[in-house]
């Protein structure tokens, strides 16, 4: 015999969604329980994004979850574009009258999110088991699992699917009542994690004839590194060296002499997507976070995006339980894809714009090498050009 549990809102995953969301809910007095597949360690283990925008700070500072943040993420004002063996550098700050972003990996906004959440004592079941989704376009909706061997079947008002983009909710919801927009990119990235200085004080993207590579980092003494891969490669195909000799040859000659190496402590490769589900809200169920969508990384939006989903769900169901207006639950959806659909335009635009593509595509072969350096070239001498891409970099309003 299961046991039988009651909450208002019931978060499925324990990512940067499904913790921010919690946080959020908490702090308004709505109770909501996170049923999390993995263990916590492993969710921390996962090394993912890097880039915050302003608008994910705020949220962050609102739940009093931003002092490490503060104390060890660094801000920056501005990022490297590199072509044609040279370095231009978008001044985020002056083109977007002062904002900037906060290098801080996803994996330490996870951390404090998961700090918080047991300091306040609130119900999070880690390695939940066969987690089921139910009657969320009914009267009852609930969600059942096993934990610690024990069956447990959780009631609830609404259901948070925060679980990605391999999760359980989006796959739950009758494919008559949703649209699944895809593109999948003839590439991927392999990305390392080296204790190594970053070769800049500040990121550089490259688009280089043998594909893309991006420099970033976590701190000052921990990097993390791109290069553009076949969708064919497989991490063991490449050694530390390889990996390094191949980002000198897509680096200028001046980050590329000043390239620190060393161990990689992580080395993987993740395949490219735009993937946008539509609508967000069937009944009860609410999709946040990549569980409705997926941007390539490029433009750094992905993490970000998602908490501007959680802005927008946390607001509709505080609003719902303090003051029992459905307005915002009713526009959830709406609201959300307004932002998620520019956001991924932005991320395929400057996707396009840095990756080689085979010639099989609209932007491969030669000719699409020669039309991305020359719009390039037009970009970095073109205030309004910069402007656009700052202004979508350091992130539209929520
Ligand atoms: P997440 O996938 O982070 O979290 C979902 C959680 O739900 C997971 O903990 C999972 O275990 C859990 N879950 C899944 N199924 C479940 C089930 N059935 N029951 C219970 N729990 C379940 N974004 C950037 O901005 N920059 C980057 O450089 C970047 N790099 C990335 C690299 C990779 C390999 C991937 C996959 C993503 C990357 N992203 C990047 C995007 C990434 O940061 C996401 O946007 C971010 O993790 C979104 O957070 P969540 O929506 O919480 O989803
Ligand atoms: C990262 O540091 O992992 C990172 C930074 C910027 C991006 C993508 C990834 O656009």
């Amino acid at each position: 015999m299961g046991i039988t549990q009651r909450t208002q809102v019931a978060i499925i995953g324990a990512g940067p969604s499904g913790l921010l969301l919690g946080a959020l809910l908490a702090q308004a007095g709505v109770d909501a329980v996170i049923v999390e597949q993995r263990s916590a360690d492993y969710v921390l283990g996962r090394i993912r994004a890097g880039v915050l925008e302003r608008g994910t700070v705020e949220l962050l500072e609102r739940v009093g979850v931003a002092d490490r943040l503060h104390r060890e993420g660094l801000p920056h004002n501005g990022f490297d574009l590199c072509f044609g063996g040279a370095r231009h550098r978008i001044d985020l700050h002056r083109l977007t009258q002062g904002k900037r972003v906060v290098v801080y990996g996803q994996t330490e906004v996870t951390r404090d999110l998961m700090d918080h959440r047991a300091a306040k004592g609130l119900i999070t079941y880690y390695e939940a088991q066969d987690v089921a989704v139910l009657d969320f376009d009914g009267e009852h909706p609930r969600v059942t699992f096993t934990h610690q061997g024990q069956a447990t079947e959780l009631h609830c008002q609404f259901i948070a699917g925060c679980d990605g983009f391999h999760g359980v909710c989006r796959a739950s919801v009758p494919p008559q009542a949703i649209t699944q927009h895809e593109r999948v990119y003839p590439f991927g990235w392999l990305g390392v994690l080296s204790r190594t200085p970053p070769v800049a004080e500040e990121l550089i993207y490259s688009n280089h004839e043998r594909g893309f590579a991006l420099c970033s980092m976590r701190s000052h003494t921990l990097s993390r590194y791109y290069v553009q891969c076949s969708l064919q490669d497989r991490v063991e195909n490449w050694s530390d060296e390889a990996f390094w000799d191949e980002l000198r040859l897509r680096l200028d000659p001046q980050a590329a002499a000043q390239l620190v190496t060393g161990a990689s402590i992580e080395k993987s490769i993740a395949p490219l997507r735009s993937f946008v589900a539509e609508p967000m809200r069937f009944g009860s169920l609410f999709l946040a976070g990549d569980a409705a969508h997926i941007v390539p990384p490029t433009g750094a939006k992905g993490l970000n995006l998602a908490a501007s989903d959680v802005h927008y769900l946390s607001t509709s169901l505080i609003e719902f339980f303090k003051e029992g207006s459905r307005a915002g639950i009713d526009t959830y959806s709406q609201r959300c894809l307004s932002r998620v659909w520019k956001a991924s335009r932005f991320s395929w635009w400057f996707t396009s714009l840095m990756h080689r593509f085979p010639q099989t595509e609209l932007s491969g072969g030669a000719i699409g090498y020669r039309l991305q350096q020359a719009e390039l070239e037009y970009l970095v001498q073109s205030e309004a050009a910069m402007t656009v891409l700052a202004e979508n970099y350091i992130g539209l309003p929520f």
